[in-house]
């Protein structure tokens, strides 16, 4: 018998707590900097995931007390040629693009420094919850270059165009607490606190039922793409899919029954 074997990462970290995957961007020495094979590494184990039914909530974080995740990996940059730049951006927007997709939930857990291609991580993510002394930016166009895996569409679509506009054109970080303020992240914690916070919320998630869960996950991605009347359509058909599932009768029932 051929059992699955758990990849064995270099640059992340992968565990199970209960119903909760949590990955752990594993660079700290280079403020979990994303190079080829971090991206190479999150894209793996997003599949490992997907395909996982156990699994009804994930959480990504940084090892460190310093940074989730500082961007794409600038020394790596600075050395590459254009064939691979090309394969750099592929696979960065593919990973981003798994996680945005995932048929789960995913909460970043963002412990610090989320600038450029780390806040574009943690903006592919459904729910952000910061630590006190998280920064959040997106400082590419002091390097040359514009936000290149996402940030120029995800953050107009969170916190509006008029914002995106400052932070991506000023390049300035905000701190948690302004990004409370402006809805980049859902909640602000104290560093400690981080990780209970976000199992709590994973937990809570957990609870409910996995399809309509993953059913609501898609229908508000696809929707923000699509005018309200085509939202609505996909939400009709989403929602008598879940009538597909022993879940939703003995949930009810449950009800029914004040058990
Ligand atoms: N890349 C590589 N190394 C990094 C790094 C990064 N992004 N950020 C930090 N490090 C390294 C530092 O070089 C240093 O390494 P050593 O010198 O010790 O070997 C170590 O991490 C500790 O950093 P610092 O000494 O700088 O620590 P400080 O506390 O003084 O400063 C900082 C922390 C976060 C303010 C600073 O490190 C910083 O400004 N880092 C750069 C942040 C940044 O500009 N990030 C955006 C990168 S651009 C693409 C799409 C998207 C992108 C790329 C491609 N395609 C479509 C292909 C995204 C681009 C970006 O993310």
């Amino acid at each position: 018998v051929c059992k699955p074997r758990m990849a064995e990462y270099k640059y992340i970290l992968y565990e199970r707590i209960d119903h909760t995957a949590v990955v752990r961007l594993n660079r700290p020495e280079k403020l979990n900097a994303m190079n080829l094979d971090v991206i190479a590494e999150l894209s793996s184990v997003m599949d490992t995931i997907s395909s996982d039914d156990s699994i009804k909530a994930v959480i990504i974080t940084g090892v460190g007390e310093k940074a989730f995740c500082a961007g794409a990996d600038i020394e790596y940059m600075s050395k590459i040629n254009p064939l691979e730049a090309e394969q750099y951006a592929i696979k960065g927007h593919a990973s981003m693009s798994k996680i945005e997709n995932l048929n789960k939930p995913v909460i970043a857990a963002v412990n610090g420094y989320a600038l450029g291609g780390g806040c574009e991580l943690a903006l592919a993510s459904d729910i952000r919850i910061a630590s006190k002394n998280a920064m959040l930016g997106q400082p590419e166009v002091n390097l040359g270059i514009c936000p290149g895996w996402g940030g120029t569409q995800r953050l107009a679509r969170i916190v509006g165009v008029a914002k995106a506009k400052e932070l991506i054109f000023t390049g300035k970080r905000v701190s948690a607490e302004e990004a409370l303020s402006i809805g980049l992240v859902n909640k602000v914690v104290e560093l400690p606190k981080l990780m209970e916070e976000a199992l709590a919320m994973a937990n809570e998630i957990a609870k409910n039922s996995a399809l309509a869960v993953r059913v609501s996950k898609m229908l508000i991605n696809r929707g923000i793409e699509s005018d309200i009347n085509t939202g609505l359509g996909l939400e009709v058909w989403g929602w008598s899919l879940c009538f597909s599932h022993i879940d939703r009768t003995e949930r009810m029932t449950r009800f029914l029954q004040k058990k």
